[in-house]
């Protein structure tokens, strides 16, 4: 397969400056007829030929200028058209024929049940029509829609409605047009017996908006949550960045099958129905905000993707980092701002620093790649994030905005790059970021130490940092990053932030301020310090990196205490409890006994009793380190003993501080049906406890059993089926029997039947996930049923994909070969946790890197699956 390389990018010959589409869908066959007015490139060379992106599409016509194209001037591959002797301008019609009721890979137009569906991003379109499909090419689309109208009654594109009408043999006709220009990736169509939820919005200039959530009939009142999400989405984006929506109608659809979470098209937005459906008894609390983060991430796009977007693929993370950093920011403001980001760090660390640390590591903008559906990372996506966020934190809220408006000023209509935002950034505040490119040019966490020193007679703390950049695949010498460290020093006699004066300042700078770390080792010196202090650094993680403060255990137990950063105060307890587990997998592979210190279950249980703290962020604060956090800390992963010292040390708490968790566990309960924040932070804390509990003794399970059967939310009934999932007791098949004679019928809470078993912590998961395979409700077709069932095994159990005997890796590599033939992209995913295979013993090495090499020899291998596999054996 081809390497493509960002050094190589040229200006497209020619640009496809409007496209007339009309796409004519009948049973078992869809004809397109996509006209097209193509522009030449003053700067193409004289004989440069007319490239056409197209798959999957049988040509049946090739007209340029009202005349037939002879067979001579241009030739049809399997991926492209070349069209011979174009002129400057020319209009080109071109009508083929496609089989969306064919298309396993969910790329382009496909049906999704009775429902005809796309999803363009990234290369999608060319599987709908020739065209030049790069994000580069931004032209106006017209589009015509022709079907059946009993069984699609509902005809939708982008843009606005302009017209309709009936044609004879009971089919109709409507037609979109959209007044902005956009790349095919944003293209949209929908067609299908869809129940419309509608309302309206009037914008800050005070136009109304129609607003339509569609969704199968029967669905519409699941809607109401992400009507609200969208609203608040768009009143804060005229808050906070002056961004109005600029069309009349804006339209959401909800399709069961889909390979992403959402997708931004222009005016329509296509949604997996998870992330838009929610009732109290069929969603969570964290399907609720998931729905509300990614309703809004999408809309955002309608400015951070659609009105500016990008040049090319490799900066795909100039319209994703920022629009994940913007639905951060908005999901902070309408709930608990720190709970939020704890749960975002949460999420780097489980997925983005494995990921940098390992064969696919690549930078924020990559240099190369196979295939770009693989790059819809964590990398681009959340460590992206941070560097927006890292922008914020360096620039101040009103230097981002500005940099912001400055940004759409000069490229709104364009397709830009990386380097464009942060030149914007740069001119609207008067700033050099030579440095902070680099991260966007370096892949990997860096490594950051800090020591301190206190000097009591002179009253001065010398604070040192030091930091690396490990070295990832083709980039072996780093250069330091730009770290811009939030930080305070916390007095170890008064407690409180103490004022900060560097050495050389006339005054103190207030206690909590940004310092940048540039230098591969950096000194800074405090001045006027009154009292030894502890310092407290990367406040609110305000940089990707990985810290080691050569904390003592009391260091961490004062800053779980006293910090006043919220996050930090998480930060050290998670420190605290990673520290202790990893000593414990030490004593457990040295034969020794796995102790847990007095010093921490006090230190957990003043947390726990601390009424004054917010459940909802004690819920986060009592909450282990994962598994998968843990392994990263450790040069050669050891399942077993993260295992056994994470169960180990959840049961010693439980044991040890049963009363205390029972009687909380009663005092958080929530009556009735509440969804408010305060009900949410409830609820995950007594969920956390009688995980707690119900993994220790018969009255725990006791406890999830009766929660099972009184509970009044799916958030309570899932914690509970959670915990009897876990147990082989009779109980837990029980009520899994029960959940699934009640919800057989709603797939998206079928999904969260097959997640729980798939990542049981019980000894028979393998096969009880093979058997499930077998449930009506399942389909390999689905990706939301792979990525429950089988996604959830590789990647959320650790101890059985794992298990020893290479069971797990031999069932989820036969997978991965069966899916690839029809969704490569979803197969991908679902490979991608045999990529870190490095990190394990040596036994489990060979048997992943057998089944990586056995998956690289099956026949007609995807370049998905390609480019992971092989890049995993370099
Ligand atoms: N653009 C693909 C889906 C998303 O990030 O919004
Ligand atoms: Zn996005």
């Amino acid at each position: 397969p081809t390497v493509i390389r960002r050094a190589d990018y040229t200006p497209p010959d020619y640009r496809v400056d409007r496209i007339d589409l009309h796409v004519d869908i009948r049973d078992g066959e869809t004809i397109v007829t996509a006209t097209l007015a193509v522009v030449g490139n003053p700067d193409r060379a004289a004989n440069a030929p007319l490239v056409l992106d197209g798959q999957d599409q049988t040509l049946i016509y090739l007209k340029m200028d009202g005349e037939d194209v002879p067979p001579c001037r241009y030739v049809v591959q399997p991926e492209r058209m070349v069209v011979e002797e174009v002129p400057d301008r020319a209009l080109l019609e071109i009508r083929t024929r496609i089989h969306p009721e064919k298309n396993t890979a969910l790329e382009g137009l496909y049906k999704s049940g009775s429902m005809y569906c796309t999803q363009c991003e990234a290369e999608g379109f060319r599987r709908i029509a020739y065209f030049i499909d790069r994000p580069d090419n931004m032209a106006l689309f017209t589009t015509t829609i022709e079907a059946d109208k009993a069984s699609c009654p509902v005809l939708l594109s982008n843009g606005n409605p302009v017209g309709e009408g009936d044609l004879p043999d009971g089919r109709h006709w409507a037609k979109w047009e959209d007044p902005f220009r956009k790349p095919a990736y944003l293209f949209a169509l929908v067609a299908g017996q869809l129940a419309p939820v509608k309302d309206s919005f009037v914008t800050a200039s005070g136009r109304t908006v129609d607003l339509r959530i569609y969704v199968e009939p029967g669905n519409e009142d699941k809607c109401g949550h992400a009507m609200e999400s969208l609203k608040k989405s768009m009143r804060w984006d005229e808050e906070v960045f002056g961004l109005e929506y600029d069309l009349d109608i804006f339209m959401i659809v909800a399709v069961g099958d889909f390979n992403m979470g959402a997708m931004e098209n222009k005016g329509l937005n296509v949604f997996n129905a998870k992330y838009v459906l929610a009732k109290p008894d069929t969603a969570t609390d964290t399907d609720y905000q998931l729905i509300e983060g990614i309703i809004a991430h999408e809309y955002f796009h309608n400015w951070t993707g659609n009105r500016v977007t990008c040049r090319d693929w490799f900066q795909l993370s100039l319209k994703e980092g920022l629009t994940v950093f913007r639905d951060q920011e908005f999901s902070a403001d309408m709930n608990a701002r720190s709970v939020k980001r704890i749960q975002d760090v949460r999420g780097l660390r489980a997925a983005q620093f494995p990921e940098d640390a390992g064969p696919m590591a690549h930078p924020v903008r990559p240099d190369s790649y196979i295939e770009i559906n693989n790059f819809y990372t964590a990398t681009v996506y959340e460590k992206g994030a941070e560097v927006v966020r890292m922008y914020h934190t360096l620039l101040g809220a009103e230097g981002f905005r500005k940099g912001m408006d400055l940004y759409f000023q000069r490229h709104d209509g364009q397709a830009v790059t990386c380097e464009d935002f942060c030149v914007a950034m740069e001119d609207a505040n008067g700033v050099d970021l030579t440095q902070f490119r680099r991260w966007y040019e370096q892949a990997g966490t860096p490594h950051v130490t800090a020591r301190g020193h206190y000097d009591a007679a002179a009253k001065t703390y010398t604070l040192t940092i030091e930091q690396t950049v490990p070295p990832t695949p083709g980039q072996p010498e780093k250069q330091p990053a730009l770290l811009p460290m939030a930080m305070g020093l916390v007095g170890s006699v008064s407690k409180a932030d103490l004022p900060l004066q560097l050495d050389g300042e006339n005054a103190a700078q207030g206690t909590d301020r940004v310092l940048r770390v540039t230098e591969t080792r950096q000194s800074f010196t405090f001045v006027g310090v009154e009292e030894a202090p502890i310092p407290s650094l990367f406040r609110g993680f305000s940089a990707p990196v990985k810290l080691e403060a050569g904390y003592s255990a009391d260091d961490l137990t004062f800053l779980m205490a006293n910090d006043s950063d919220e996050f930090n105060r998480w930060e050290a307890g998670q420190a605290l409890a990673r520290r202790l587990m990893l000593d414990m997998v030490a004593a457990r592979s040295a034969g020794r006994e796995m102790a847990v210190a007095d010093s921490f279950v006090d230190a957990f249980r003043r947390v726990l009793t601390d009424e004054g703290v917010d459940p909802a962020f004690r819920a986060q604060a009592l909450a282990l380190p994962s598994e998968g956090d843990l392994g990263e800390s450790m040069a050669t992963i050891d399942v077993d003993g993260i295992h056994a010292a994470r169960e180990h040390l959840r049961r010693v708490l439980a044991e040890r501080l049963k009363p205390e968790m029972t009687t909380i566990y009663h005092a958080m309960a929530v009556r009735g049906v509440q969804l408010d924040g305060p009900a949410i932070g409830k609820r995950a804390l007594r969920n956390l406890l009688l995980g707690y509990l119900a993994g220790l003794d018969a009255d725990g399970l006791a406890l999830a059993e009766a929660q099972f059967q009184s509970a009044q939310v799916m958030t309570d009934s899932v914690a509970a089926l959670v915990c009897l999932g876990d147990s082989t007791d009779a109980a837990g098949d029980r009520a899994l029997a029960a959940f699934h004679e009640r919800w057989r019928g709603n797939a998206l809470v079928m999904d969260k039947w097959f997640s729980i078993q798939a990542m049981s912590k019980r000894p028979d998961t393998l096969s009880r996930v093979k058997a499930l395979m077998g449930d009506p409700a399942f389909s390999l077709k689905n990706p939301n049923k792979v990525r429950s069932l089988l996604g959830a095994f590789a990647a959320g159990n650790p101890t059985g994909f794992h298990a020893a005997d290479g069971a797990g890796y031999r069932f989820i590599a036969d997978q991965v070969i069966a899916l690839d033939s029809m969704n490569p992209q979803v197969a991908s995913r679902l490979f991608s946790p045999f990529a870190r295979w490095r990190r394990f013993d040596a036994a489990r090495q060979a048997l992943l890197k057998a089944e990586i090499e056995r998956v690289l020899a099956a026949p007609g291998l995807s370049k998905d699956v390609y480019e992971i596999a092989s890049k995993s054996l370099a």
